[in-house]
């Protein structure tokens, strides 16, 4: 479309990488990850299409189009995490293929014949669940985003990553189905003065996370289904944890223990990480609704707008205490605001889309957004953040982003 938007490719050697190490035959080496390369035709109108299921019946996407995951360079292949290419993001739903990835101990296989999850503890009846017992269950559905608190870390300090991707893409939304964790608790029964209840993966992490049992009472629901199909396995098939609104670690991926106590776990997850180290030096522990935060995805780092002229800005805006009720856009480092529209629906603890048209004239601009929710929480600022906060807590940044618009039309990340 704009010509930053393939020089994305470049800076990161994703795309045309990606697709060079295809290895199942010549036309192949030449499409995307989850395309097909066909020939292309000279004039489409003038011969027969090529037949159905010749993809063998579960569809790939275009042969043009080439948005990829992007690994964050970390020195172990086997804790690891992906972003989602947000700059290419239409609407409010991420593709499958392309949701964040965050993995403690790689991607487990795992038979959904064989899985079980547990419920035991302080409960009247001990429970197990196989992933039959679970669909037969009443079944709620629920578009929702998830954050890995860890979204944005790098940009505490100074402007680091050169893209949306990047700096934001460490969330992603999709429609959720499955089962109500209340369902599966009132079933076994908890007992008077049960507060928490620890969650427990299936992955060679083990990764466990203590939650309060308002929230599992609330709207917790044990999932197995993303965007209309079964869960992908880099999502936590067959079963995972969703916690609407609570920070993505929370969401615990091939689920297969639940333990209710009456007090919380203390697991390495909620005491050596994910809690937020203060200028004081004491750390905060179960920070675990995420703050309101927005983005514009377009214009957004390492793009080059052509011409001055006609520009639909557009982003997303999201929290985990509730709705977005509102989002501005300043064009000038912030002295100015704007109303942009938000895409109906917009719902509860879900990406919310936001559109403004915009016409550049060709002069430096600093573009940035700046969402509200429901509660009135209004998005700060990184000095209003880093005030409160300082640099040390890695986790929860959900600073206003700047992107500069140089005269040139190239847009980068900067701090203001
Ligand atoms: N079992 C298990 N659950 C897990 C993790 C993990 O490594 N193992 N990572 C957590 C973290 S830190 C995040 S941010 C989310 C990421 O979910 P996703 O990979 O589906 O985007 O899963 C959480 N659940
Ligand atoms: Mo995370």
């Amino acid at each position: 479309m704009f010509p930053g938007v393939s020089r994305r490719g470049m800076l990161f050697g994703g795309a045309a990488l990606g697709a060079s190490l295809l290895s199942s035959g010549q036309a192949a080496a030449q499409a995307p990850p989850g395309a097909i390369e066909y020939p292309v035709q000279p004039d489409s109108t003038k011969e027969q299409g090529r037949v159905i299921l010749d993809d063998g019946g579960y569809g790939s996407r275009s042969q043009f189009e080439n948005e990829l995951r992007w690994r964050y360079p970390t020195d172990s292949l086997d804790s690891s995490w992906s972003l989602t290419p947000l700059a290419a993001g239409m609407g409010i739903i991420t593709p499958s293929g392309l949701h964040f990835e965050r993995h403690h101990g790689g991607i487990p296989t795992i038979d959904p014949e064989k899985h079980s999850l547990i419920v035991h503890g302080m409960v009247d009846k001990p429970l197990r669940f196989t992933m039959n017992d679970l669909k037969r269950l009443p079944s709620v559905s629920r578009t929702m985003f998830i954050e890995c608190s860890g979204n944005g870390l790098s940009e505490w300090d100074k402007p680091t990553l050169k893209t949306v991707q990047g700096t934001h893409g460490l969330t992603s939304t999709s429609e959720w189905t499955g089962v109500l964790l209340s369902t599966v608790l009132k079933e076994a029964g908890i007992q008077d003065g049960a507060a928490w209840i620890l969650a427990e993966g299936a992955d060679a992490a083990v990764m466990t996370r203590s939650v309060p049992i308002d929230k599992a009472m609330d709207d917790a629901i044990l999932a197995y289904g993303q965007n209309g199909e079964a869960l992908r396995p880099e999502q936590g098939y067959p079963l995972r944890l969703l916690l609407p609104g609570y920070e993505g670690n929370t969401h615990i991926k091939w689920l297969r223990r639940l333990e209710i106590s009456d007090k919380p776990f203390m697991t390495r997850e909620e005491t050596l990480k994910y809690t937020d180290l203060m200028p004081d030096g004491k750390a905060r522990e179960f920070t675990l609704e995420m703050d309101a935060k927005s983005v514009i995805t377009f214009p957004s780092g390492a793009m080059r707008l052509p011409t001055p002229g006609f520009y639909e800005i557009s982003g997303i805006a999201w929290s985990g205490r509730g709705k977005i009720t509102g989002v501005e856009i300043s064009a000038d480092g912030g002295k100015t605001w704007n109303k942009a529209t938000l895409q109906e629906p917009v719902l509860d603890k879900c990406h919310t889309r936001f559109r403004m048209p915009w016409i550049w004239d060709g002069r430096e601009a600093v573009l940035q957004s700046r969402c509200t929710d429901e509660t009135g929480y209004v998005q700060p600022t990184l000095a209003e953040l880093v005030k409160a906060r300082g640099v040390y807590s890695v986790y929860h940044l959900n600073a206003i982003q700047s992107w500069h618009i140089a005269a040139n039309g190239e847009v980068s990340n900067v701090h203001v």
